[in-house]
């Protein structure tokens, strides 16, 4: 069932994850540690006022859109939640794609103002004068070029005070960037009472945040995973933050953990496989949560071995803002995404939309007030994902006896093989468990019949080489653990497999290859 958030009729989200913890008491708890630098919940307010106020200096007025190309920094929720409190809206941009994607962001936005991190001035530049809309942009965590305005005086002489904008729960709050596997990025519009949404829901009755917590995210703020996490959990109860600019390598992030001492680890389930890899510890971390693709049980056991802490896998969608379907830390069921999360309702279905048995593959809907509001300018994709109340995931989903659901796989990427359905996931997490596999991808290809068999890519581990036999071996152990059906007829050894800016799996070029 849904729940009742009982909002006023006059809202900003900025109001309530920031100035809330000031009025509540909070004003000098730590809010945020980047590197050697810490920031309390009283310097995060004066900050996101007077960039508020620098905002609205350069002209910004409710619903004008922002662009934030920033990496993960004690400026990121001071720049979210300063365009939020002027009732503009944010817009979170992937900090690892390339110019052509900028300039496409920026112009189907028409975002007025951008706050660039010094560190992206190089993959900007290319397309600055392509641009349509956008008019000021403001270089911060570093020195502006001549073509763009510095930090220091985008905010010289600005007022650390600022009453919040008079938005409403319904009013537009931040938008985030959806890649599919074919056509434009859309913009999910996401309303002022989406994070609240997700805060009482996965975030207390899952996460059980506290405020004696300190949130380590190596996925970022820019992804709808990384905001949630970095961001607006911690800020719902005036917990801390651990911020890393770097790219988050096995190395970086044990020494991040080491250095902050986090509570809580959010990672995705390549980065806990390269962690298993890698010489590190985990102290102090009483939780790790993984998202973004299925967690292979086998990864799960492994860390639990090594690091004596659970992972908590659960499913989140950018469209829907964050996690629906989650294990948590007193019921986990290796392989599973979890239980549907108090709040939320899951509806697993067949092409019409009936509802299928238990045990049975379908497509899986979800309702829940977190779900953004709609595409923007993308009105037949907008029509053909947000159904009434429910979101098509468009990920096929079943759910045993005990409501745990389970991840089959993309409901594009199901494979019929000999008139039976075939997830590649399911070889994939087979694949995994064997001790020379590194990592591993299963797509469908066409034998000289043309019919579909599954295909399976393999990256192995280093002192492992590919061969004749290894293929032989791999074919016998998914035979073994498998029904015979479900082996992959042929085996590609590379040295790595073709990933997304956030780390997903391209598995349209592997089929391709
Ligand atoms: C897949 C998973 C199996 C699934 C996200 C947590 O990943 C996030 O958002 P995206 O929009 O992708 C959504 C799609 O990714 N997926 C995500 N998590 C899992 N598949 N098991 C999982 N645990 O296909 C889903 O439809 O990039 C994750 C929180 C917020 C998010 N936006």
């Amino acid at each position: 069932m849904g729940i009742e958030l009982g909002l006023p009729e006059q809202f900003n989200a900025a109001d309530y994850f920031v100035d809330r913890n000031v009025r509540e008491g909070r004003g000098d708890k730590v809010a945020i540690l980047c590197e050697d630098r810490s920031l309390t919940y009283g310097q995060v307010q004066a900050g996101v006022n007077r960039i508020g106020n620098g905002l609205k200096g350069l002209g910004v007025r409710m619903e004008d859109r922002v662009a934030l190309m920033l990496l993960d920094t004690e400026v990121y929720p001071q720049a979210f939640f300063g365009a939020i409190k002027t009732g503009a809206v944010p817009i979170c941009l992937n900090t690892l794609m390339r110019p052509k994607d900028y300039l496409y962001f920026l112009n189907d936005s028409r975002a007025r103002v951008l706050m660039l991190d010094a560190a992206l001035i190089d993959v900007f530049d290319p397309i600055r004068k392509d641009l349509r809309f956008l008019e000021h942009i403001v270089v911060v965590n570093g020195q502006a070029p001549e073509w763009a305005q510095s930090f220091d005086r985008f905010v010289e002489g600005r007022s650390s005070q600022l009453e919040a904008a008079p938005t409403g729960p319904d009013d537009s709050c931040f938008w985030l960037y959806s890649s599919g596997s074919t056509g434009a990025p859309k913009g999910a519009v996401h309303l002022q009472h989406d994070m609240v949404y997700c805060v009482e829901t996965y975030g207390k009755q899952v996460l059980g945040v506290r405020e004696d917590d300190k949130c380590f995210s190596a996925a970022k703020l820019f992804f709808a995973y990384g905001l949630g996490n970095g961001l607006y959990f911690p800020f719902s109860i005036g917990a801390t933050a651990v911020y890393m600019p770097a790219r988050p390598t096995a190395a970086s992030v044990y020494e991040t953990i080491a250095r902050h001492r986090p509570t809580i680890f959010f990672g995705v389930p390549t980065l806990y496989a390269s962690m298993l890899q890698a010489e590190g510890g985990l102290d102090g971390v009483r939780l790790c949560v993984s998202a973004g693709e299925a967690l292979p049980a086998d990864i799960l056991r492994r860390w639990v071995e090594r690091h004596h802490v659970q992972i908590a896998d659960g499913i989140g969608s950018t469209e829907i803002s964050h996690i629906f379907i989650s294990n948590s830390i007193d019921s986990i069921k290796p392989g599973s995404s979890g239980k549907v999360v108090p709040g939320y309702e899951a509806k697993i279905v067949d092409e019409n939309f009936n509802e299928v048995a238990v045990g049975e593959i379908g497509t899986l809907l979800i309702k829940g007030d977190s779900i953004c509001a709609f595409y923007w300018n993308k009105h037949e994709k907008t029509k053909a994902t947000f159904l009434g109340d429910w979101i098509n995931t468009d990920d096929k989903y079943y759910k045993d006896e005990e409501g745990f659901y389970y991840y089959v796989g993309r409901a594009n990427d199901m494979l019929k093989v000999g008139g039976i359905w075939v997830s590649p996931v399911e070889v994939e997490n087979c694949l995994i468990a064997h001790p020379a596999i590194f990592e591993c991808a299963v797509v469908g290809a066409t034998d000289k019949d043309n019919l579909v068999k599954p295909r399976a890519f393999i990256v192995l581990k280093p002192g492992y080489s590919p061969g004749e036999e290894m293929e032989k071996e791999l074919k016998e152990y998914v035979k073994k653990h498998l029904a015979h059906y479900k082996f992959p007829r042929w085996i590609v050894f590379v040295d790595e497999l073709p990933k997304t800016a956030t780390g997903k799996l391209k598995r349209f070029e592997l089929r391709e290859r």
